[in-house]
């Protein structure tokens, strides 16, 4: 296996660091040495060979990735959204996959425990995630079901002390390794309910899906669930409606809004680094205006993008971020670090589609990241619907 060296320095054209507390300076500190040292050497190899690198999940737990927000009495981390945010882009700065396995595990499983289950729920189920002990997955997309979520056709009925549970979920992140799944479903009023379904229930199955040209490195499946017995203490008690999983997922997009802003740093600096030194007509060719006008409109991006999620991670923080807020930042950052991507790539010749740099692996990754948790164009009708009160979507 190739050993690399990962020679990333962070791009901050205005001084945002001047914004960050000691906490956020330590917790970026820990995860950048962390990805410089056990994800940079090894990702590429898996991406390559489409295979999950599943001593993360221990890792990421012992780093404290996992569920950095949930309370530490039940095995979180404790702290802020902007630690929250500096740990998802220094995790995609590495890999998108590895920030998707922390963004599932924290804002996807972790968060619908703490914020909707029982105490009994809390106490089982948290500690083991926060410390890697556990993986968990989040199925919410259905075969015929993506950004209408509200139209799923999995289903519970009533049996006693115990539902029987029926349908599929598709494309859900890290499935093949989880013992847990946080899966919505409708009751027998239509009503959309969430449950914690544990690996080794009768009738359920996690069949992985394969030939992915991206996230490659991020195990993908489905959840089958074929009359599955779930104990009815497995239900989530105190949400009920669309608004459960969609809660989630806010957390999750926040997540995403920092992750694609670290991939697009990632990028901005290999090409930075490689047009000083590649030489071509006798000069480097970041000497040439066109490469300029991409290095520079790159950092512009960028730092717009950093500047729009610290402000965010504030307004998370207060409590006072909205939906429509989340889902600006999102659109915005993947819209942003696809475009450096692609940039990126171009400003590397031929060099840019090999797996000896990140670039185009990024590239790739983005294809997943602009899509789920709610499509680019499903973000920009969110938008558009706060800004006009019309809905467009149906
Ligand atoms: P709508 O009628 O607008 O809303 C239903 C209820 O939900 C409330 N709500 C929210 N609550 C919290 N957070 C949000 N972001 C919310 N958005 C809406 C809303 O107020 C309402 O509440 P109530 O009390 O009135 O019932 O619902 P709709 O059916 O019209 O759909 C709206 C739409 C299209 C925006 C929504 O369904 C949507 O966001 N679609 C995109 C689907 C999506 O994002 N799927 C993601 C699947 S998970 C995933 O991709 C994980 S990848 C992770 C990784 O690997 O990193
Ligand atoms: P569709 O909803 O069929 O959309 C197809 C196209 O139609 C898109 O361009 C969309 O923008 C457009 N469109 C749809 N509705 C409208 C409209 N009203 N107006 C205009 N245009 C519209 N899901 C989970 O539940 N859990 C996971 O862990 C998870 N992980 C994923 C991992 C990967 C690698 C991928 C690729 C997806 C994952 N997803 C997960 C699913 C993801 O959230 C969905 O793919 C996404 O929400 C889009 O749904 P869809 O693929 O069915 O596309």
């Amino acid at each position: 296996m190739a050993v690399r060296t990962d020679l990333f320095e962070s791009p901050d054209y205005y001084q945002l660091d001047d914004l960050l507390n000691e906490e956020h300076l330590m917790v970026r500190s820990a995860v950048r040495d962390y990805v410089k040292t056990s994800i940079s050497p090894i990702i590429e190899d898996y991406a390559q060979r489409a295979e999950f690198p599943q001593q993360i999940i221990k890792q990421l737990g012992d780093l404290g990735c996992f569920g950095p927000t949930v309370p530490v009495e039940y095995g979180g981390g404790g702290l802020d959204y902007i630690s929250y945010g500096i740990m998802m882009q220094e995790l995609e700065r590495g890999d998108s996959g590895v920030r998707s396995t922390a963004s599932v595990q924290g804002s996807l499983v972790m968060f619908p425990i703490h914020a909707y289950g029982s105490e009994e729920q809390k106490m089982k189920y948290l500690p083991k995630l926060a410390s890697g002990e556990w993986l968990g997955c989040f199925g919410l997309t259905e075969p015929d079901h993506g950004s209408d979520p509200g139209g799923m056709l999995t289903n519970i009925k009533d049996a006693g002390d115990h539902v029987i549970l029926n349908g599929a979920k598709m494309w859900i992140s890290n499935a093949p390794f989880a013992q847990v799944a946080v899966v919505w479903a409708k009751n027998e009023e239509g009503k959309i309910i969430g449950l914690i379904v544990e690996r080794g229930m009768e009738g359920f199955s996690t069949p992985t899906t394969h030939n992915k040209w991206s996230l490659r490195a991020s195990a993908t499946g489905e959840l089958v669930f074929d009359n599955v017995k779930v104990p009815k203490e497995n239900i989530l008690p105190n949400v009920i409606g669309l608004k459960g999983p969609l809660g989630c997922l806010s957390k999750a997009r926040y997540g995403i809004a920092w992750g694609a802003l670290g991939a697009a740093m990632d990028c901005y600096d290999t090409a930075l680094r490689y047009s000083k030194e590649r030489v071509q007509f006798g000069k480097p060719i970041a000497g040439f205006q066109l490469q300029q006008k991409k290095l520079a409109e790159m950092l512009t991006e960028i730092t717009k993008g950093q500047l729009l999620v610290w402000r965010l991670g504030v307004l998370m923080n207060q409590g006072k971020a909205t939906p429509a807020q989340i889902s600006m930042a999102k659109r915005n950052s993947c819209e942003i670090a696809t475009q450096i991507t692609r940039d990126a790539r171009q400003m590397l010749g031929g060099m840019g589609i090999t797996g000896e740099y990140s670039v185009m692996r990024h590239m790739m990754n983005l294809e997943s990241v602009i899509t789920y948790e709610g499509t680019h164009d499903i973000h920009l009708l969110i938008t558009g619907m706060d800004i006009t009160g019309l809905n467009a979507f149906k």
